[in-house]
């Protein structure tokens, strides 16, 4: 069948055959997930229509303002989600404390942590904003009194992640651990459709990509490693490019290769962006595609989260660009 005949509903049944003792759950899962991110495509598509523009009037619990559309975009996916009957906890930037659904029930072994609408700071403006997502499996012995234990685990246990670009078009982009598949959204079938299968990233790309207003404040490494970049001593110059909306400057560094960097800052010591739900889909879906994702020291997907809403530093990206960052620091 051609590629652009396969839903990610079919392609998800095809992955569950290969994992022995899954049960439809994935499909299930991702069902959640392709129903709320149509649904926030289609708020973000009129968003100069509707009345959905600007700021909710609250403070989230990183002191952040909420947009309206971040608003809409959590509720559709906790909705969604929580109907599925194996979901047990559901973490969202958008909310202090996990959420617990179908409490009481021994079926529900999974949680999923999720950005629902990152860089919604963008949105006014017009630019690509996307959701990000990860999938859990309940640890042995956990309940549902601890919903913290349920995500507070390494990205390394991730069972599957993936994110969403609201850009020229919609495209899903997901891996249960066997390879990085893309999907884009047809808007006249409202199916994802398969696009882009089995994504590598290339060992070199053209493009470093750091708000580079900070760079006085990053630590000397990373000045340094700027500079490498600019002075083409990886064997080639490179540009600049940066949304500001990470998972489109992800998905950029994993279609065309390079380095996607959010370096510790006076302001911000251990970095911007959040470990569950930011950092670790994106070191996941980076290392499936062939790529190398760390917090300036270690491998992103080895860190003992402490906390929920906890933050890292992260450097993504392609294999020449990551092993000549970690030579600078040894
Ligand atoms: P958000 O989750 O509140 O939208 O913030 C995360 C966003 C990322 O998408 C992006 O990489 C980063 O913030 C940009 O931050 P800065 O404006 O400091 O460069
Ligand atoms: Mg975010």
């Amino acid at each position: 069948m051609p590629t652009s005949f396969i839903t990610v509903q079919q392609h998800i049944l095809e992955e569950q055959r290969r994992f022995p003792g899954s049960s439809g759950e994935f499909s299930s899962l991702l069902s959640g997930i392709t129903m709320a991110t149509k649904m926030i495509q289609d708020k973000v598509r009129r968003a100069g229509l509707s009345d959905i523009l600007g700021e909710y009037g609250e403070t989230n619990v990183q002191g952040e303002r909420q947009q309206k559309l971040d608003v809409f975009a959590n509720h559709a996916l906790i909705h969604f989600l929580g109907l599925r009957e194996r979901v047990g906890v559901l973490a969202s930037e958008e909310n202090e404390q996990p959420v617990i659904v179908h409490q009481g029930s021994e079926d529900a072994n999974y949680a999923i942590v999720f950005d629902p609408l990152d860089g919604s700071s963008n949105i006014d403006v017009n630019v690509s904003v996307g959701t990000t997502f990860s999938i859990l499996r309940r640890p042995d012995g956990v309940t549902l009194h601890e919903p913290d234990q349920w995500v507070l685990q390494p990205g390394s246990k991730q069972i599957a992640a993936g994110y969403v670009v609201y850009g020229s078009s919609t495209i899903l982009v997901y891996s249960v651990g066997n390879g990085v598949h893309g999907f884009t959204l047809d808007p006249s079938l409202g199916a994802y459709m398969l696009s882009h299968p089995s994504m590598k990233m290339p060992k070199q790309g053209p493009y470093y990509s750091v708000n580079e207003a900070y760079r006085e404040s990053f630590p000397e490494p990373y000045r340094d490693y700027l500079d490498r970049l600019r002075s083409g001593a990886l064997g080639q110059p490179y540009a600049s490019r940066y949304i500001g909306s990470m998972v489109a400057d992800f998905h950029r560094t994993l279609l065309k290769g390079g380095v996607f960097l959010y370096p510790p800052t006076h302001e911000n010591p251990d970095g911007k962006l959040r470990l569950l739900y930011e950092a670790n889909p994106i070191a996941f879906l980076a290392e499936q595609a062939g790529g190398i994702a760390i917090d300036g020291k270690r491998r992103v997907l080895d860190i003992e989260p402490e906390s929920i809403h906890q933050r890292t530093p992260i450097i993504v990206g392609s294999q020449v660009e990551l092993t000549d960052f970690g030579r600078l620091i040894g």
